[in-house]
């Protein structure tokens, strides 16, 4: 046995304790100490029934993901579970905090399953790109029915203690501590002389066949392009017409199809990455400063997202807005916003009531900020504007406090040091609607304290938010990578390629939408004002597109007007295309001399990729993004990029940086001053590197 898996007899009972921090993962030591174990107590005449336990806060988080990618090492998990299935005396397995993946496997070969409140089980295994791979497939339909394990497998999402219980998957519910419950459900289960069960002896129950095509259909639109959804049907299917070994010989033949996919890498990368991002030299072992009370000033679409984010997660929120019809507004939206979250069961309407009436209110004065601990400033995007609010925080906020500018772009240096404290100035920058995007860029500045960036990072973490931390430029990481593959695609629809086709061919990569779609989201008064904000220190190489200031200029300023790249009608989902604006590119080519020419969907989604990982590369090279997995974050979290590809950077080293730079280099010959290739991009392509050895 290692030392990860623990062996002792109490009162008949073989009590196997899995001790691995943090999660319990079923790695190879663990493996080897289990199958070590269960030998043991099926010679140990002694020991009547065993009962299974994980030590610490949860039973068992899964296999151990680190593991995959490289050679399998015996024992297998399923071998195991196998053969604690068939074990002649009953064994019983206590479930707290949650049993995910290969831990509710190792949960469904034991013949009892007792959950004690507030665990989570689930098979997770799709989020990853994977199927469950230890018999999940097979066992859970016997034990719940096909539907079920339908609404779950598929999903990855994890349910209640409660609702395993109600579904059949745990047998019993109870409180407290697990080994007690454990050791008198396995004592009962001794002294009433309960067989095994094992559940892979069950024929999978009845089910409705059509489930299955009514689970592909959801599945095949709800998470587009992923292959591991879809497969993990193909394996419940399986359960309801195979016998348990055919059908677990199955599930392991699609779950190592699966392993091989690029879309397993992308997804364990994005597992990852995500967890590394707070990991940042200048914060370890920084205390953040003590935040429960906060202030946000500006109460529009991103102020009342703020506060919204900020009180259902325990704080104290004043929002200040110029004049009392202003702060009854955005009071309203805030309340709007608190009824969606009850109506998605987010929260209570008694919670709502209470972060109402004792957690929120409005001022018209900046005095009502001084007791708060941190202020987030969500005014209007003009310099002026911004520093004169922070003259009014400066002057009234508690020493100590952080004051912080939610700006998409601009200079949080100059916003910092138009205060008298500029260490405790850092820029939050949220993304849109604020109260349901998860990224939060940390923009620290060139005076900000460490102290303050861990506070940033702290309070993003209470607020539930992915922060990633990036440097002060125009647009930040994110947006100022956007600015760059919206100038491809604008550059693309000049050439020839009509806005739509864009949009569809940066769908079918993936994307949620295209660049005019986000347009018309956004509002073209957005990419308008940029444009105009840019004009003065533009190249004049650097065409924009006329065509689509003339449209701002029709008014058309996207879904908020009804007509923008596209039309909106009242009642019809998605916008319809309108002749009018390619006849507007039309002319915009016939003033420019430019013969269209065509292009391939696969050119444009090559072109849009190549624009965004080179202006990303430069992004991490001037530090603005501290590695490659800080842009990787930014966009599944803040632009939708779908996670199965992980990440733009992940992407571009899927691809292969020789055959990207190349792409570029063939672009550059008929646009050199737009395909310049970031030097960092071509440093990693000419010694043969990708972009994850940057990851630390
Ligand atoms: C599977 O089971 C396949 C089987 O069907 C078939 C087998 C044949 N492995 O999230 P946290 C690390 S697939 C390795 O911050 P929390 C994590 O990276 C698996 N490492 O904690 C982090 O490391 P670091 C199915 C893992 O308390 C640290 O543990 N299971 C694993 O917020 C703490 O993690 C899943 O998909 C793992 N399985 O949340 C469950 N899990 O400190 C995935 C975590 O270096 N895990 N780590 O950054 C989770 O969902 C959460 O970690 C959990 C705890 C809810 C368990």
């Amino acid at each position: 046995m290692t030392d990860k898996v623990r062996y002792e007899l109490t009162d008949g009972v073989a009590v196997i304790t899995i001790d691995n921090p943090p999660v319990n993962a079923l790695g190879h030591a663990v493996r080897v100490g289990l199958s070590d174990a269960i030998a043991r107590f099926e010679a140990d005449d002694d020991a009547k029934a065993a009962l299974i336990l994980g030590a610490g806060k949860l039973f068992l988080g899964g296999a151990d993901i680190s593991e995959f990618g490289k050679p399998t090492k015996d024992p297998w998990l399923p071998e195991i579970i196998g053969r604690m299935e068939s074990s002649p005396k009953p064994v019983v397995c206590a479930i707290q905090g949650a049993a995910l993946g290969g831990g509710l496997e190792v949960a469904l070969g034991c013949h009892y399953r007792l959950a004690i409140k507030g665990a989570k089980l689930g098979l997770p295994e799709v989020n990853l790109g994977i199927i469950p791979g230890a018999g999940g497939t097979q066992r859970m339909p016997r034990v719940t029915g096909v539907k079920a394990a339908l609404e779950v497998i598929p999903a990855g999402g994890t349910m209640s203690a409660e609702r395993a219980v109600e579904i059949g998957l745990a047998d019993r519910l109870a409180e407290g501590d697990p080994r007690e419950a454990g050791l008198t459900y396995a004592k009962e289960l001794i002294e009433t002389g309960a067989a095994p069960r094992p559940v892979g002896k069950l024929a999978c129950p009845q089910h409705d066949a059509q489930a299955f095509e009514e689970a592909r259909a959801l599945w095949s639109k709800k998470n587009r392009g992923e292959v591991s959804r879809l497969a993990s049907i193909d394996a419940v299917e399986a359960a309801t017409r195979l016998e348990i070994e055919s059908g677990l010989a199955e599930e392991r033949r699609i779950f190592n199809e699966m392993m091989e996919t690029p879309q397993r890498a992308g997804l364990i990368h994005a597992f990852f990455i995500e967890r590394k991002t707070a990991k940042l030299p200048e914060i370890e072992g920084v205390a953040p400063r003590e935040v429960s009370k906060i202030g946000v000033i500006g109460g529009g679409t991103m102020g009342a997202g703020i506060a919204t984010a900020a009180l259902t997660r325990g704080l104290d929120v004043t929002l200040v807005e110029r004049d009392d019809a202003s702060a009854e507004k955005a009071a309203a939206t805030i309340a709007k916003n608190l009824d969606g979250a009850v109506k998605r069961g987010k929260l209570s309407a008694g919670q709502r009531d209470a972060i109402l009436n004792d957690a929120f209110r409005t001022a018209t004065d900046y005095d009502a900020l001084s007791g708060t601990d941190l202020a987030i400033e969500a005014v209007f995007e003009d310099m002026e504007v911004k520093k004169q609010v922070f003259a009014e925080l400066d002057r009234v906020m508690k020493p100590g406090a952080v004051l912080a500018t939610n700006t998409s772009y601009l200079d949080v240096n100059e916003i910092a040091r138009s205060t008298s404290r500029p260490s405790d100035v850092i820029g939050l920058h949220f993304f849109g609607p604020a109260h349901v995007m998860k990224l939060l860029e940390v923009v620290v500045a060139d005076d900000t304290a460490n102290d303050v960036t861990a506070t940033a990072f702290a309070l993003a973490k209470t607020m539930g938010k992915t922060a990633v931390r990036a440097g002060v430029c125009d647009g930040f990481i994110g947006n100022r990578i956007l600015s760059a593959y919206r100038a491809a695609a604008d550059r693309m629809v000049l050439a020839g390629a009509s806005p739509y086709q864009v949009d569809r061919a940066v769908k079918a990569f993936g994307w949620p939408m295209g660049p005019y779609e986000m347009g018309d989201l956004a509002g073209l008064d957005i990419g308008y004002a940029t444009r105009q904000r840019k004009a003065a220190t533009r190249d004049p190489r650097d065409i924009g597109p006329t065509w689509a200031d003339e449209l701002y200029h029709l008014g058309r300023l996207g879904q908020k007007t009804g007509r923008g790249y596209y039309i909106y009608k009242e009642g019809q989902r998605g916008g319809q295309e309108d002749p009018e604006v390619e006849g507007l590119v039309a002319k915009t080519r016939d003033e420019q001399g430019i013969t269209p020419r065509d292009f391939s969907d696969e050119e444009i989604q090559r072109r849009y990729m190549a624009a965004m990982v080179n202006e990303a590369a430069r992004v991490v090279e001037e530090g603005i993004a501290q590695r490659p997995l800080d842009v990787d974050v930014t966009f599944l979290y803040g632009y939708g990029f779908p996670r199965w590809r992980g990440g733009p950077m992940h992407w571009a080293d899927t691809v292969g940086l020789t055959e990207l730079l190349a792409d570029i280099e063939r672009y550059a010959e008929e646009d050199a001053f737009f395909w310049q290739p970031a030097p960092l991009l071509w440093r990693l392509a000419s010694d043969n590197k990708k972009f994850a050895s940057l990851n630390g």
